[in-house]
């Protein structure tokens, strides 16, 4: 079996370039000439296409790594695949030509791709011109129709959508550029460092749901003793070991269930045709924090997993963000979101509704809380939630009702309300 060996070709002015994109996975069959990654500079953004046809292997590079020419891209297979196929194609391979930077098109509050990093772009057709053009402009790929053949965009098709996206003002697109009066190094020593791509990604997302969805904040305090008394006394049955199961898992099965009663929370507005979307599903969102930023993926079918099951998943899910080896298509079709700090600390926030969706909900760190019950003192587990809902399809006394219903369920009763 023989094994070749692809590395970053000479790519000019090209040094430490970011990998913005892998288009490929190990095991997969490519022929010569197919994209295995995409760079982004500064200035344009190019995809490196196959020398050779074959099996990859092993894939040696990852999302965010800078690379220069010679580097090695990944392992290939060419045993049987490139003996049938090697013939087809006699054309060169080149790299694809790298696509220049647009000029005065910066106007923001437009809307991002998706939370939180990349989107489902990839399965759309637009060229990587067509891509990088969008990138710029903060649009997502994966939310434009394309109007040509086969659904393929154009620019055109991007710069409608953005024109549909801004906000107009007088006539004239507002634009917010904010500018210190001073230079920070005036008063000390500075360092400058890039923002990380996930960061600078999810930004302008999360400035979008900040400033377009009325967003309210409902506190609440729940008493979970109970329910911690039972987490805590999990063991298995043959071994006696403890089994750990994260509080998390037990709050996204009372999440599923509040959804069940109050469908308006596991919902999505179109506002261009004044429609809500309900889903009848139940996939959960986790705020997931990662070395390389914040990452929201889903959970999907929670209300067919057992607790334990949840809780397996969410590590498995977390772990694979924080390797950045998650599938884009993760992070979407969600129903709500969960972010929880209750492993570092802390009680309220204020969290942001991750649009499309409608609702999100923030969890505190438990602590104990000594109350007076039937005259006499005890201590009681107390965790704080934060529920943000969107405004204009949840009300303030729906709200209200759904913060009690979860409470309820991880309430004294909450082996009848969760059937665990
Ligand atoms: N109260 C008290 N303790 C809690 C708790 C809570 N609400 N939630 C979790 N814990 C405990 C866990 O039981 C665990 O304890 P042990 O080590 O004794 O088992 C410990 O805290 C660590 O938990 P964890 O955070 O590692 O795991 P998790 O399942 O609770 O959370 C995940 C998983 C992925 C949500 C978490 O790792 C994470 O990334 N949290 C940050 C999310 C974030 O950044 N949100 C903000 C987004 S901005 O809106």
């Amino acid at each position: 079996m023989a094994n070749k060996k692809i590395l970053v070709p000479d790519m000019g002015d090209f040094k430490d370039v970011e990998i913005i994109e892998v288009l490929v996975k190990e095991g997969q069959s490519i022929k010569k000439n197919d994209s295995l990654i995409t760079l982004e500079s500064d200035k344009s953004s190019v995809e490196v296409p196959s020398t050779h046809t074959g099996i990859i292997e092993k894939i040696n590079v990852k999302i965010g790594d800078k690379v220069n020419q010679g580097d090695l891209i990944l392992n290939l297979n060419i045993g049987e695949i490139s003996k049938k196929t090697e013939n087809v194609d006699k054309k060169e391979p080149q790299i694809k030509k790298p696509v220049s930077s647009v000029e005065g098109t910066v106007e923001k509050k437009i809307i991002p791709p998706a939370v939180p990093t990349s989107s489902s772009s990839s399965t759309k057709l637009a060229s990587p011109k067509v891509r990088k053009f969008a990138r710029e402009l903060g649009a997502n790929v994966s939310e434009i129709s394309g109007s040509q053949r086969a659904g393929r965009i154009s620019e055109e098709d991007v710069k409608s959508f953005v024109r549909s996206q801004v906000t107009v003002n007088e006539g004239k697109i507002e634009k917010k550029v904010h500018k210190e009066e001073f230079p920070h190094e005036e008063f000390g020593e500075i360092e400058i460092k890039d923002i990380p791509r996930v960061k600078r990604l999810s930004g302008p997302q999360l400035v979008r749901s900040w400033t377009e969805i009325p967003h309210v904040t409902q506190h609440e305090e729940i008493d979970i003793t109970e329910m911690e008394q039972f987490r805590s006394s999990l063991y298995d049955y043959y071994s006696g070991e403890i089994i750990k199961v994260t509080p998390l898992a037990f709050i996204s099965k009372a999440l599923v269930s509040a959804l069940r009663e109050f469908p308006n929370f596991n919902a999505s507005i179109d506002t261009s045709k004044n429609k809500v979307v309900y889903k009848k599903y139940f996939h959960i969102g986790f705020a997931v924090d990662t070395p390389h930023g914040l990452m929201v993926p889903k959970i999907r079918n929670v209300d067919q997993m057992s607790i334990k099951e949840i809780g397996e998943e969410l590590k498995k899910t977390s772990n694979l963000c924080r390797e950045l080896k998650i599938d884009k298509k993760e992070f979407f079709g969600g129903s709500m979101t969960i972010s929880s700090l209750g492993g570092i600390g802390g009680t309220f926030f204020t969290p942001i509704i991750n649009p499309p969706e409608v609702a999100i909900l923030g969890v505190g760190k438990s602590f104990d809380r000594l109350v007076k019950v039937k005259g006499k003192i005890v201590s009681r587990k107390i965790l704080p939630i934060s529920l943000s809902y969107d405004h204009r399809i949840i009300d303030g006394a729906e709200g209200a009702r759904f913060c009690v219903y979860l409470s309820q369920c991880l309430g004294k009763d909450f082996a009848f309300k969760l059937a665990v």
